[in-house]
């Protein structure tokens, strides 16, 4: 020890702050960037000591880790909110314990005074931007859809649904069903196959998928069912990761539109300025780009995810 300590009122400098990060999971290839851009942006040469955790999509469990957080008195809490709801108690705890929260991708329903700052996407955006291009190229003909729709209650699966919904009214797109596949690949696949089962392959011209994992699922049940994904049954999605941006280029996906999960500078970057006392930019929008089959083939080759 150096003796320099830490004062209130913020020696800053040098001193290593100490941060817990309440992840959602690891559901996803979205899922995985953001968590090795966490991971990197909030390194021990950066400056930081993270204390890491994976809920497994638990929300229960998301919410105790924070709790554990708050015990262990971090210097700041940063939160992927699985869900919307539910997290008034604990973000007044650390209120109470004096630890700044910083809330990265998804958005939560309470107060903005119980939090410091959130950086994410415009998850409605992304939403109205897929609706647009189905509405563009399948609206004049009857068009039959099934929604495999990402966790219940989560900001993602709630806005882009919001998007999706208001982008194609007045459309000739008639939404058959849409169920939660949880973002995973294995929960697009099961509900794509109880889809098929219900309705048949042919009763099936389109599905907007909220996450290429679940599209990647679908793309199998499809296969497995005797079908052309892209071609008999075309798919839309959100997120371009590697592998979805690849069923893209290999004409699987029809279009995607792009979720960035590289916000760990930017959440980095936030906590610093929060635990330094200075101002931060409280609402930090990243743009998201989309992709048609010859943007990805451009892409591809220099895509980090
Ligand atoms: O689209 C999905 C992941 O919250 C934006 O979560 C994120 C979503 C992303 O599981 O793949």
């Amino acid at each position: 020890d150096t003796g320099s300590s830490d004062s209130a009122d913020g020696g800053g400098g040098g001193d290593v702050i100490t941060v817990g990060f309440a992840q959602t999971g690891s559901e996803s290839g979205w899922r995985s960037a953001n968590t090795e851009s966490m991971k990197a942006a909030f390194s021990a040469e950066n400056g930081f000591d993270l204390v890491f955790n994976a809920a497994d999509n638990d929300t229960a469990a998301q919410i105790a880790a924070v709790r554990s957080f708050i015990n262990q008195g971090v210097d700041a809490i940063v939160i992927a909110p699985i869900v919307e709801d539910g997290w008034d108690d604990v973000l007044q705890e650390a209120a109470d314990a004096d630890i700044p929260v910083i809330l990265e991708d998804r958005t939560v329903s309470a107060s903005e005074d119980l939090y410091a700052a959130w950086i994410g996407l415009d998850f409605e955006q992304e939403g109205v931007t897929a609706g647009e291009w189905a509405a563009a190229e399948f609206g004049d003909t009857e068009t039959n859809m099934v929604v495999l729709e990402g966790t219940t209650g989560s900001a993602p699966a709630n806005d882009r649904a919001t998007g999706f919904d208001a982008a194609i009214e007045g459309t000739m797109i008639t939404k058959l069903d849409s169920q939660t596949g949880d973002f995973t690949r294995d929960g697009g696949k099961s509900v794509m196959e109880g889809f098929i089962q219900n309705y048949g392959v042919d009763g099936i011209d389109l599905v907007y998928a909220h996450n290429d994992d679940m599209a990647l699922g679908a793309i199998e049940a499809i296969e497995a069912a005797g079908a052309v994904p892209g071609e008999d049954i075309k798919i839309i999605s959100i997120d371009a990761v590697h592998d979805g941006m690849q069923a893209l280029v290999d004409g699987k996906i029809n279009y995607i539109v792009e979720c960035n999960p590289l916000l760990g500078d930017l959440v980095a970057a936030a906590v610093t300025g929060v635990v330094n006392g200075e101002s931060v930019e409280p609402v930090q929008y990243v743009e998201d780009l989309a992709f048609d089959q010859a943007a990805a083939e451009a892409a591809l080759p220099d895509r980090k995810y």
